[in-house]
Formats: C-alpha cells, sequence, structure tokens
C-alpha cells in the first residue's frame, strides 16, 4: 500500500515537472518564432513588432523602423516624447507643447506652438 502510494507521488511530481518543463519549452520556443503583426519577421527580430514593415525599413539607422519611429529621419532610439503628441524630442519642434502637425507658419526652428512670434523668423 505505502509502495502504491510512493509510485502515485512519484507519477504526480513527474508529470509536474513535465508540464512545467514543457511550459518553459513553449515559452522560450514562442520568444524566437511568435510574429505579432504577422509581417514575416519575428517579434525578437523586427524593428517594429506590432507594426506591420515586412521591409524592415530604418532610414537614420537607430534600430527603430520607420513604420513606428516617431523620428523616422532623426536618430532617437529611446522614442523620447515628452508632450505626448507623436513627434519625438528629438525631431519636435516644440517638445515642451503638444503640436502634432508641427505646424510653424515662419519656417524658423520654433513651432507656432511655442513660438514667442509665430510671423517673425527673427523672434523664437
Ligand atoms: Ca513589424
Ligand atoms: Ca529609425
Ligand atoms: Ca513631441
Ligand atoms: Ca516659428
Amino acid at each position: 500500500m505505502a509502495t502504491a502510494r510512493l509510485i502515485g507521488i512519484r507519477f504526480v511530481a513527474c508529470c509536474a515537472l513535465s508540464l512545467l518543463i514543457l511550459t518553459g519549452c513553449n515559452i522560450l520556443l514562442g520568444l524566437f518564432t511568435n510574429d505579432a503583426d504577422g509581417d514575416g519577421v519575428v517579434n525578437n527580430a523586427d524593428n517594429c513588432a506590432t507594426v506591420g514593415n515586412a521591409d524592415q525599413a530604418d532610414n537614420d539607422s537607430d534600430g527603430v523602423g520607420n513604420a513606428c519611429d516617431n523620428c523616422d529621419d532623426t536618430v532617437n532610439g529611446n522614442q523620447i516624447d515628452t508632450d505626448v503628441d507623436s513627434v519625438g524630442d528629438a525631431c519636435d519642434n516644440c517638445p515642451l507643447d503638444t503640436n502634432p502637425g508641427q505646424e510653424n507658419a515662419d519656417f524658423d526652428s520654433a513651432g507656432d506652438a511655442c513660438d514667442a512670434e509665430p510671423l517673425n523668423p527673427l523672434v523664437q
């Protein structure tokens, strides 16, 4: 009776261990085979894992693909966007004022949203 019980306990322990190992293997395998955006590039190699971009184009070579880069012509691997207007600080003409359209009537370096004189290119 005691032997049967011991065998039962070992069987359950063995099954639990197998399940644990199997789960671990699936997680590891998933890291290398998942393709969340279905663009044919697996997540760990995709420079935009949640945006379909099969070509992996990255104009500024900062490791973030054009399709999800908030400054696709300016190197900014950190993608910091202080004012949360979807334009990264590195290329935002008013990094502290929300201006997703980047309007800049006088074509100086300051956007209308933060330009003291938006119609005078000599004053920002
Ligand atoms: Ca992608
Ligand atoms: Ca980029
Ligand atoms: Ca911004
Ligand atoms: Ca301006």
